[in-house]
């Protein structure tokens, strides 16, 4: 009796894997063509990591600005049930097409992408628009941390603590008009260190939206750290939105500019796959991806399952706007 495992109500058994998303794979897409042997030249060029060099380091503040952010204080009001995932899984299993289009890759590729000195900008339908130096949010913006929940569309989740500012703090500051409606996120576009931005077939630079009253909900984050600590680069460093109640897609790492809009911006996901990848973008399980269920998602680092909630368990923050 001692060996068997009681499982929480929310938990349910490892019996089926969802496969990973494999549209227009760069190695199967470039199988044949010809161009593999030159486009691995390209990806590998200055990306690898040297023969003896391990895991990248964790990352440490630099400014003391920055270092007077660490540790943040946690607002675990909006934590849910599960277990934290360990860094040592959620930092080597990442979505960073713009690196690698396996799991593995961003943390190795990711780290040419030099993020200091970095400066979002902030434009469009305000009345305060800006270029913001990290140095001015490190110092500006009210620090938390704050355990957050985070479903991939592959079906797949993990929870992790994030260290960073409410988004709401900055559009405050910058006093969107009243003809915004969205507002839409850019991630950096260089493509000779960033080389997975070479395959043409991607609308790159990664961008993502929102609706105004999304981006204002107190949930919607913009990550600095993780762990208590800066954000690693394959996490998206320096500075990454982190909208819990949707797929992780909406997630964009690295961000560059933040510009408000008139209209619903075309996205990256919606824009390479219209019929998967909705502008919404809602964790809900009752509605299945074309190509697999949604109905459950695998806990990294855990080898168990857990059933998927509807606004992956934020319901009574944001069922409202929908
Ligand atoms: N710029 C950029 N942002 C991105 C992605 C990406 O490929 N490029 N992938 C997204 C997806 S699909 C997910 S699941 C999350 C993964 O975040 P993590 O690697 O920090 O866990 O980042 C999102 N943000
Ligand atoms: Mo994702």
């Amino acid at each position: 009796m001692a060996n068997i495992k009681i499982p929480n109500d929310w938990e349910v058994s490892e019996n089926e894997t969802t496969p990973e998303s494999v549209f227009m794979d760069r190695r199967k897409f470039l199988k044949g063509t010809g161009t593999i042997a030159l486009f691995s030249a390209i990806s590998w060029a200055g990306c690898a990591p040297s023969a003896n060099s391990g895991e990248p380091a964790t990352p440490v503040p630099v400014s003391e600005s920055e270092k007077a952010i660490y540790p943040a204080k946690l607002d675990d009001s909006y934590t849910v049930d599960g277990p934290i995932t360990p860094e040592k899984i959620s930092s080597r299993y990442n979505n960073f097409y713009e690196f690698s289009s396996d799991k593995e890759g961003p943390r190795y590729n990711a780290q040419v992408l030099k993020t200091r000195p970095w400066k979002l900008e902030i434009k469009g339908h305000v009345e305060n628009p800006g270029v913001y130096d990290m140095d001015d949010l490190y110092k500006t913006m009210p620090m938390e941390e704050r355990i957050y929940r985070l479903r991939c569309v592959e079906a797949w989740s993990m929870m992790v603590p994030w260290t960073g500012f409410p988004l709401k703090a900055l559009i405050d500051k910058v006093k969107p008009k009243s003809s915004a409606t969205h507002v839409a996120f850019t991630t950096f576009y260089r493509p000779f260190s960033a080389t997975g931005q070479l395959a043409f077939w991607y609308p790159w630079a990664y961008t993502e939206g929102l609706r105004v009253e999304e981006a204002m909900n107190k949930l919607t984050f913009m990550a600095v750290g993780i762990y208590g600590h800066p954000l690693p680069k394959q996490h998206g460093a320096p500075i990454r939105l982190v909208v819990p109640w949707k797929y992780g897609y909406k997630s964009a790492k690295s961000i560059e500019i933040i510009e408000f809009l008139d209209y619903q911006p075309p996205t990256f996901w919606t824009t390479a796959q219209p019929l998967e990848y909705a502008f919404e973008g809602n964790v809900n399980p009752g509605v299945p991806h074309p190509r697999w269920s949604q109905g459950r998602e695998k806990m990294i680092g855990t080898g168990r399952e857990r059933l998927t909630q509807i606004h992956n368990g934020y319901g009574r923050h944001v069922a409202h706007l929908y």
